[in-house]
């Protein structure tokens, strides 16, 4: 530990004590952290739904470091489900199912399977979700698929909507530790882009460590449907969040550490950073005539500052920004300064000007001074734009058009409102925000501190979601929410965009690999089917449900057995789930009306254990058991 860190350490004690006070402003010094005791007075009724009623909008939660994707209605901020992606999930089995396994692991570099075997794992069960986003068609969602961000171990992965399961994760070769992403709005997703945010030796196989001359950041393309690596490209500085525009042209990545520092004092000393922008089609075409070298696998296209091809701009920005978001007037790119206080707006029409070398600067048309701590922006359907204050803690309204006008020299002041909020927000999400369908409604402020907005739980608090009502002039708190970790990002999307079934397609491809393993044991996956198939030491036992009851009520196999359950649930009923749970085996999982889930152990346990269904079904949900028995080993 360094000196530096430990004062640090010692006066963060200090000051936390105090307020709970941001990093930033700890470290930085710039501006005290403003944080009303007395909360907004709540209009009370608007986000209100009587017992019955549904909410006008699926919200789609990042869950940061729980590694979950959550859905929740707005406005009632109710939260509807959990989606395991990233987490081991002791209800549905996600991470212990084959199913779900072959998903966790299939994705994974062959140097991950052989370090994660060493420490004893076939795949990874923490994960860092802050990024949810939905495909785009020609400019707006259009419900097919989630797509999400793992900073923690450099993945991606894909939900899809029709279900809401994780059907894809690929870890991401060369890049570190997946920051940002967005997936592309126009003509479709198309691409889905995601930052590599952390830099490292391009060639980590340790043998450089204090060279930053060395060290690389990695900016991917993925190709949404298939998911899997168009291209990336080799950039200069880190890459923290990234969007891109409305016509397939360009994306942008904020970097806060143009710097490549390896420490806070290095990476914070410029006061320029600055935002990449990637021309898509010049990449392509460098893809295309072999400009490239090849990275496991992978095409890789140098876009550092220097580099002759001339796929990337570097806009300086000050200081360390990290949002990105691109307004629905399909023309303006916000990048928010993070230290600095202000908003840089990018014209996208003037890229190409910048791209035929006009000073990088000349894109910015406005520069509006809003306050201490931006970090996200989101929009509404009259050319306004939101921005988070962290270290105000405060959401400001401000005129796009306004401030625009004000950086030409005219004088006017482009802040329409600004409100408190509790405490420090980070992203904010508003209703179609974005999309090209922003519709004005409503507005989440996502924070990172409750401190004393609800009953204490310990030291560890739960965080603040607030819904704000930006309908009028004058934004207004209408609730607060408090979530577990850490209500990170989210997306608002009407609800006759998402259409999910009931019932599962028995034809589905989540169960491909039992399906072909029951035809090749003689058995009928779609009928009610009670085999054990004995194959070796192997022992498949194929089981149906139907509420409430297991079709075999005992099934024997012996002890050192490698067994593998497959449980079809023949209900084709709204809401009937049926589980399967073997008691003191650490086994469970979930089986949705018409789908099939497998797992598989070894029956070390000799003697009676007693399987049954965890997922309350049926008034004789009790009942609905049976047993396994395990012969003991000839001694
Ligand atoms: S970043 S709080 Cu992980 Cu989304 Cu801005
Ligand atoms: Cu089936 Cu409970």
């Amino acid at each position: 530990m360094s000196e530096a860190f430990k004062k640090l350490a010692m006066s963060r004690r200090g000051m936390l004590a105090a307020s709970a006070t941001g990093a930033v402003a700890a470290t930085t010094g710039i501006g005290s952290t403003l944080m009303s005791a007395t909360p907004a007075k709540a209009e009370a009724g608007t986000a209100h739904l009587a017992p019955g009623e549904l909410d006008d909008y699926y919200g789609f939660w990042s869950s940061g470091q729980t590694g979950e994707l959550r859905i929740l209605g707005v406005p009632s901020m109710r939260e509807l489900m959990r989606v395991p992606v990233f987490n081991r999930c002791s209800a549905t089995g996600w991470g212990q199912t084959n199913e779900s396994l072959k998903i966790l692991t299939e994705g994974l570099l062959p140097e991950t399977k052989e370090f994660l075997a060493a420490n004893g794992k076939v795949t990874y069960d923490n994960g860092d979700l802050h990024h949810p986003h939905m495909s785009f068609t020609d400019g707006t969602y259009d419900g097919r698929f989630l797509f999400m961000n793992d900073k923690a171990n450099t993945r991606v992965a894909r939900v899809r909507c029709d279900i809401m399961k994780c059907d894809k994760i690929i870890e991401i070769p060369n890049a570190h530790d997946i920051h940002g992403l967005r997936p592309q709005k126009y003509p479709r997703t198309g691409y889905v882009f995601a930052n590599g945010e952390h830099e490292a030796p391009l060639v980590n196989d340790g043998k450089i460590l204090d060279n930053p001359d060395e060290y690389v950041n990695i900016f991917t393309a993925i190709d949404g449907d298939t998911m899997e690596i168009a291209w990336q490209v080799m950039v200069s500085g880190n890459l923290d969040n990234t969007d891109c525009d409305y016509q397939g042209n360009y994306a942008f990545s904020t970097s806060y550490n143009s710097e490549m520092g390896m420490n806070l004092a290095e990476m914070t000393e410029s006061e320029m950073d600055h935002v990449v922008v990637f021309d898509l089609k010049a990449i392509e075409a460098a893809v295309a005539n072999g400009d490239y070298q090849e990275l496991k696998g992978v095409k890789v296209v140098d876009g550092r500052k220097g580099s002759s091809l001339n796929v990337t701009k570097y806009i300086p920005i000050p200081n360390s920004p990290h949002g990105v978001n691109a307004a629905p007037d399909k023309k303006h790119i916000m990048i928010n300064g993070k230290l600095s206080p202000t908003v840089s707006v990018i014209d996208v029409e003037k890229l190409p000007e910048v791209f035929g070398g006009a000073d990088p600067r000349s894109a910015i048309v406005a520069e509006p001074q809003l306050g201490l701590g931006p970090l996200h922006t989101a929009f509404d359907n009259k050319g306004n734009a939101y921005t988070t204050l962290f270290l105000d803690s405060q959401v400001v309204k401000w005129d796009i058009a306004k401030a625009i006008e004000a950086y030409a020299g005219a004088d006017v002041d482009p802040i329409l409102d600004k409100v408190d909020v509790q405490y420090q927000p980070g992203h904010n999400s508003t209703s179609m925000g974005e999309t090209a369908e922003a519709d004005g409604k409503w507005l989440v402020s996502m924070n990172k501190f409750s401190k004393d907005r609800f009953l204490n739980v310990g030291p560890l608090k739960p965080e603040n979601e607030q819904l704000i009502d930006i309908s009028g002039d004058k934004m207004k708190v209408v609730h607060d929410g408090p979530t577990f970790a850490e209500p990170h990002d989210s997306i608002i999307v009407r609800r006759d965009i998402v259409n999910p079934v009931n019932v599962y397609d028995r034809n589905d491809p989540l169960w491909e690999d039992a399906r072909k393993q029951a035809e090749a044991d003689g058995v009928d996956l779609d009928w009610g089917h009670d085999e054990v198939i004995r194959d070796g030491n192997k022992v498949r036992v194929y089981l149906s449900s139907v509420a409430p009851e297991f079709s075999m009520e005992k099934f024997t196999v012996k002890q050192g057995d490698e067994v593998t359950v497959y449980v079809t649930n023949m209900d084709d009923v709204d809401d009937v789930t049926h589980g399967f749970c073997m008691a003191n085996y650490g086994i469970a999982m979930e089986i949705g009306p018409q789908a099939t889930a497998s797992v598989t152990f070894v029956a070390e346990r000799p003697g009676v254990h007693w399987f049954y269904c965890q997922w309350f079904c049926h008034a004789l949900h009790m009942e609905m058991r049976g047993r396994m028995f395990v012969e003991p080993r000839a001694s």
